[in-house]
């Protein structure tokens, strides 16, 4: 079949949306959409569903463009297709406060299924998006027969998030995936035989996808071939387009100045002459809208016919019976914090069919395995259980898919390997999704394993990403206590800090007041103490001990316990205040991690025990004591301090 000229125009008006809007922000990535356009085109015609009046209709098709650096495409479809981004939005591209960022940003712009830039995460997005329509399908007992597509590119598939979470969406056989691979051979550096010359087909082959090769980019029948065929199978598929970045460009097509730049009034004009396109700038002829209007009128009586499938149903998530429940449930005096996330994580998964999860190969360590339920493997998606494998990176971003797929997932691994998978982090709190990360073994008290498995540095840098709720409880119901806050926080992600080694029950079911992210565990509120020691996690049962050595020499004393800090700081400046009273300026804060950013609450007449080197393999209880976490050395610091 021959492509015809109101289709010709159709993908050269998402071409030169994208062009003329890079072109006027004077900054942007004109390359990538001028080549995907026709791909881009087909797949919204003749095979997404949609209903750009309902852009969150739970059975529609997902896209996320996992190269999201070429955004202009998606805006430009978007606009074409009737959502909401008008031509004015469109000519904001990248301009402060509008719908039409540099990179497509989750809850921004209708249609934008994912944030995505950091090259990648939507691969990864995408697998998480997979499992959760399988894992629908399920509770449901229905057909959930939607499937997520996603554009990566050359810079996508080199990053190894992409192979992680190929691996799994292989191991899967998660069927309901389609990719498309933008294959041009360049990336940001020039021709990818720099650096990247690995068979692509092979190697996902062997993680058990369907490869669809050579399809070539301008051909939008072949393209659409390839979706038919790719639907047939029950493995996720890769269609590998043979695309020419810059598609049209007389000088800059098919290198990398193309890519990252507008470019230039004087190629746009050849551009414009060499593919026939007599229009202005954002003048887009009326044809073409109308053409689009039609197709998308026949989506939109489909979704007619479709909307009432049944949705699914995610029963109990109002927790407050679960959390009593778990209050009144008898204790055990000294229990480690992730044994408690691990009560906590099965009777709310007990509850509720909202969670999903699972650990980095660490569902032992971390706590984090439903007994209650099974695991997750390619012929059956009832369980909760996922296996991510030692794939942390993947983990983060398949649980931001899960999540913005309307589950509460947790994803469990070590504090110290939080660095592989931070972006992903990020991007849950950029992206306002609610995702649990249990992260235990969080300090040097995890003794033995080494500095290697020591987080030293990781609890305060995680602090320092907006958004993110950090928890480091002290013990049972303190963990308690801050997943009932995190479960609140429908827009923020937590990390929950645990020991690894056990800690003793200090606080009371009623009366712990950590829900307010740091409060006076010991001692009297309304009165004023000599000393005031500030812990966190396992440290805060030694302020405790410390306060009962102060006492014995006469010194008052008062222990505020401190698990989270960004919901200390949301309280009002009264409460603040009355825990950490301006007045009382001899302050000890004792936490096993860095110590920078502790001068916020210990001022300038405190003093911050913690870690500021890497920790050493021996015995926790020995390491702990060596890095000055003894009753001992803070009663020394505490004296000091009162000398002064
Ligand atoms: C994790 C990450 N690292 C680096 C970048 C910066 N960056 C943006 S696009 C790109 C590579 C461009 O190559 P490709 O992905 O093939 O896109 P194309 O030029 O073909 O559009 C890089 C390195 C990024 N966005 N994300
Ligand atoms: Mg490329």
């Amino acid at each position: 079949m021959t492509i015809t000229d109101i289709e010709k125009k159709c993908i050269n008006a998402i071409r030169f949306l994208s062009i003329d809007m890079v072109q006027k922000a004077n900054s942007g990535h004109p390359g990538a959409p001028m080549s995907l356009a026709p791909l881009t085109f087909v797949l919204w015609r003749d095979h997404l569903r949609f209903n750009p009046n309902k852009p969150k209709w739970t059975n529609r098709d997902k896209f996320i463009l996992s190269a999201g650096h070429a955004s202009a495409l998606l805006y430009s479809i978007l606009h074409l297709t009737g959502y909401k981004i008008s031509i004015n939005d469109i000519k904001n591209f990248r301009q402060y406060e509008s719908i039409t960022p540099g990179h497509p940003e989750y809850g921004l712009t209708d249609g934008v299924e994912a944030t995505t830039g950091p090259l990648g995460q939507g691969f990864a997005n995408g697998v998480g998006m997979a499992i959760a329509s399988k894992r629908k399908e399920s509770i449901t007992g229905e057909v959930n027969d939607n499937t997520i597509y996603s554009i990566v590119s050359d810079g996508d598939l080199m990053e190894g998030i992409s192979s992680e979470a190929a691996s799994i969406a292989g191991t899967l056989k998660l069927g309901n995936i389609i990719y498309f691979y933008d294959s041009n051979n360049i990336s940001i550096e020039g021709s990818t035989d720099l650096a990247f010359k690995e068979d692509v087909a092979k190697r996902f082959q062997s993680y058990g996808w369907n490869v669809i090769e050579n399809v070539e980019g301008e051909d939008i029948y072949k393209i659409s071939e390839s979706i038919v065929l790719a639907k047939s199978s029950d493995l996720p598929t890769l269609i590998i387009l043979k695309t020419e970045i810059g598609h049209g460009s007389p000088n800059k097509s098919g290198t990398e100045k193309a890519h990252g730049e507008a470019l230039g009034e004087e190629e746009v004009k050849l551009t414009r002459k060499e593919l026939n396109w007599a229009h202005d700038p954002f003048d887009i002829p009326n044809d073409v809208y109308k053409y689009f209007e039609e197709f998308v009128n026949k989506k939109i009586a489909s979704y007619e016919k479709l909307k009432n499938n049944k949705k699914i149903d995610f029963g109990e998530t109002d927790f407050s019976k679960s959390f009593l429940e778990l209050k009144s449930s008898s204790v055990k005096e000294n229990i480690s914090t992730r044994d408690s996330s691990g009560v906590i994580l099965n009777k709310l998964s007990e509850d509720s069919n909202l969670f999903i999860g699972g650990s980095a190969d660490l569902a032992g360590s971390t706590k984090t395995y439903i007994n209650s339920s099974t695991s997750i493997n390619s012929d059956n998606f009832s369980g909760v259980n996922m296996h991510y494998g030692v794939r942390e990176h993947a983990m983060g971003g398949i649980s931001n898919g899960l999540a913005l797929s309307g589950f509460v997932p947790f994803a469990g691994t070590f504090l110290i390997f939080s660095d592989y998978m931070r972006n992903s982090i990020r991007l849950s709190a950029l992206s306002e999704l609610q995702v649990l990360y249990i992260l235990t073994h969080d300090s040097i008290g995890l003794g033995e394993d080494g500095p290697t498995h020591q987080p030293v540095s990781q609890l305060m840098s995680l602090r320092l990403i907006p958004n993110l709720l950090v928890f480091r409880p002290a013990d049972y119901f303190e963990t308690i206590n801050c997943f009932e806050e995190s479960l609140k926080n429908t827009k923020r992600p937590s990390v929950f800090a645990l020991t690894r080694q056990n800690v003793t029950t200090m606080t009371k079911n009623d009366t712990s007041e950590s829900n307010k992210g740091g409060y006076v565990l010991s001692g009297n509120s309304e009165e004023t103490q000599d000393i005031i020691l500030i812990g966190t996690g396992s440290e805060v049962q030694l302020c405790i001990e410390v306060q009962k050595e102060l006492e014995k020499i006469n010194i008052s004393s008062r222990v505020v316990s401190m698990p989270c800090w960004e919901l200390f700081e949301m309280q009002s400046d009264e409460y603040k205040n009355k825990v950490l009273p301006p007045e009382m300026k001899k302050r000890v804060s004792v936490e096993a991690g860095a110590t920078l950013g502790w001068q916020k609450y210990i001022g300038d007449n405190g003093i911050s025990i913690g870690i500021d080197e890497f920790g050493s393999s021996a015995p926790g209880n020995i390491v702990l004591e060596k890095k000055g976490f003894s009753v001992e050395n803070i009663l020394n610091v505490s004296k000091k301090i009162l000398e002064r």
